[in-house]
């Protein structure tokens, strides 16, 4: 199996912790998208031409959470879904919060945050911002008090919130905000997370994708 993207992304981070988590590593080979994410090679694996992709065997398959979920599905040793009905939904519910509308408060601020102080959109800032708080409000409200997103086992709401958190604690102090503050559960969550060594190596190697990122300038 093939997976197209790199950890630059948080989108191929949740991926390669699934990978991880369901200890499939040795099953997958990490590929650049060939010829960039738009070429027509690329296109026909993912017509959208965005990263994560996975290739298995001459079935291509876009879009992370989805991706996620046939992993799952393929590899059910290791389950990353708990067995009670309450519990799955809980963890889709995390993941859909994170999707639909965490990154749509966060994407603007990847663009602002390069900027001077005096050429930002201080609009757009205060928009994404509001966009954030609605979206870790609704996550705090449904997240577990302790230990990982769901309980005491690991589970795809974590591979959703690992990458999402990164980039959240990364930007966000810049802009004067904290993605836990009044926030408990998270902030537990965050905590707690923070020591395991699968954070820890999935956090260094974002942040070594984010330096080589801004480092070609
Ligand atoms: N909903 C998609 C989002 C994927 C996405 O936006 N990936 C970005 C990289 S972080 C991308 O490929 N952007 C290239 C583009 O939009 O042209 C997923 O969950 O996989």
């Amino acid at each position: 199996m093939k997976l197209y993207g790199s950890r630059l992304s948080p989108f191929v981070e949740r991926v390669i912790l699934a990978i991880k988590l369901k200890g499939i590593d040795g099953k997958i080979e990490h590929a650049a998208p060939p010829g960039g994410m738009k070429s027509d090679d690329y296109l026909a694996i993912s017509p959208l031409g965005k990263v994560p992709a996975l290739e298995d065997g001459g079935f291509c398959l876009p879009e992370s959470q989805v991706i996620c979920d046939y992993l799952e599905e393929r590899f059910p040793e290791a389950p990353l879904l708990p067995g009670d009905p309450e519990a799955r939904a809980r963890v889709r519910l995390i993941c859909r919060l994170v999707d639909l509308y965490a990154f749509e408060g966060l994407v603007p601020l990847f663009g602002q945050a390069p900027l001077p102080e005096a050429d930002r959109d201080a609009a757009l800032i205060a928009d994404s911002l509001a966009k954030l708080d609605t979206a870790l409000d609704a996550i705090e409200a449904v997240i577990m008090p302790i230990g990982r997103a769901h309980g005491d086992d690991w589970s795809l709401a974590d591979c959703a919130l690992v990458p999402l958190f990164f980039y959240l604690t990364l930007l966000m102090p810049g802009f004067g905000a904290d993605p836990t503050a009044g926030r408990p559960k998270l902030h537990a969550w965050l905590n707690a997370v923070a020591d395991e060594a699968l954070v820890k190596e999935s956090n260094a190697a974002m942040r070594e994708a984010v330096r080589a990122f801004r480092a070609q300038g």
